[in-house]
């Protein structure tokens, strides 16, 4: 499998900016009505693949229905979206029942790319499934039991077993969650359950007091996982979705090394602040190259459209470590 790309999205910052992380310029990268049925493009995920790079995009419909997409880009900035939502063919089960699909992450291991995403079984669940090609996809059994959220899986087994991390959940508009990590030997059977991280104390850091969830999937630094998240504060005007990030420790995730107090981005920009739901930063994958110290940052932006930010990756795990909670 050739894993080389196009250089990834990147902008320096901007002059006079003393932001750990920074917006694109032109954002947003993916409008609403980027494919003739879409009503939203958001929460989605990229990966790097072949001389460009392929996604799996979350568009809801006009009718407000939540499915997931393939795409592919040269540059990481231009999208072509399939009009027809993915179709999966049985993986390791033949039960694929699915209501819906959301909050997709994508990860190369091994030998394929692996999809996780929020699965409406009787609830919102963890849905996987893997491609070789973007082309021909396949899914698997549903990783936990309804409800649960944002499972997202590390890019390589940890001592042997895959890992995912999640976030344990309710049917509806959870007000707590705190982030868990599950392991699994063949992708199909999941334990070994552990609490990663909890919502912080309102009066440490309130950004992140009501609930938080993993965001891409994490990145392995010298100094361990680097994890973006997203946390949540309920405001009189309801949810406010920030974003912050965390170092976890290399061989055991479960052990959290530093983990912001200060957010990185919160909802300012206009494409942020109004929408479907306003105030909405919701991360959901980054390309990155150790190499150059550059990341470039996918996130959904109000429920509506798909933006980018960018940061010095050595900047970031510093500031984790000199902001740490
Ligand atoms: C969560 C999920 C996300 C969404 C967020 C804010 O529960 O549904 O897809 O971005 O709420 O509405």
């Amino acid at each position: 499998m050739n894993l080389k790309s196009n250089p990834i999205p990147w902008q320096d910052r901007p002059a006079g900016s003393n932001s750990v992380m920074w917006r694109y310029s032109e954002n947003p990268i993916i409008d609403r009505y980027a494919i003739p049925s879409s009503n939203s493009i958001f929460n989605s995920a990229v990966v790097p693949f072949g001389e460009g790079y392929a996604g799996v995009f979350r568009c809801d419909n006009k009718s407000v229905q939540m499915n997931i997409f393939a795409g592919f880009s040269k540059d990481g900035l231009n999208w072509d979206i399939e009009h027809d939502p993915i179709q999966f063919n049985p993986g390791n089960t033949d039960m694929i029942a699915s209501d819906y699909k959301y909050d997709p992450r994508v990860t190369f291991i091994e030998d394929r790319y692996w999809i996780t995403w929020c699965n409406g079984y009787h609830g919102p669940t963890i849905g996987i499934g893997y491609t070789f090609d973007f082309k021909e996809f396949f899914q698997c059994e549903n990783a936990f039991l309804p409800f649960n959220r944002n499972g997202v899986l590390f890019p390589k087994k940890i001592n042997g077993k895959y890992a995912m991390l999640s976030r344990p959940s309710d049917n509806g508009h959870t007000p707590f969650g705190d982030i868990y990590i599950s392991y699994s030997p063949d992708m199909k059977y999941w334990g070994e359950h552990r609490c990663v991280m909890k919502v912080s104390p309102f009066e440490q850091s309130a950004w992140q007091c009501t609930k938080i969830g993993a965001g891409p999937v994490p990145i392995l630094t010298e100094e361990g996982w680097l994890l973006f998240y997203h946390g949540v504060i309920n405001t009189c005007n309801g949810f406010r979705y920030s974003v912050g990030a965390a170092i976890l420790d290399e061989e055991q995730p479960e052990k959290v090394k530093f983990r912001t107090q200060p957010y990185l981005l919160a909802p300012s920009e206009i494409y942020e602040l109004t929408g479907d739901v306003p105030n909405v930063l919701f991360p959901c994958a980054a390309l990155h190259s150790i190499e150059e110290d550059k990341l470039a940052l996918y996130y959904g932006a109000a429920d509506t459209v798909t933006a980018l930010a960018y940061g010095k990756i050595s900047e970031i795990l510093t500031f984790i470590k000199d902001n740490s909670l």
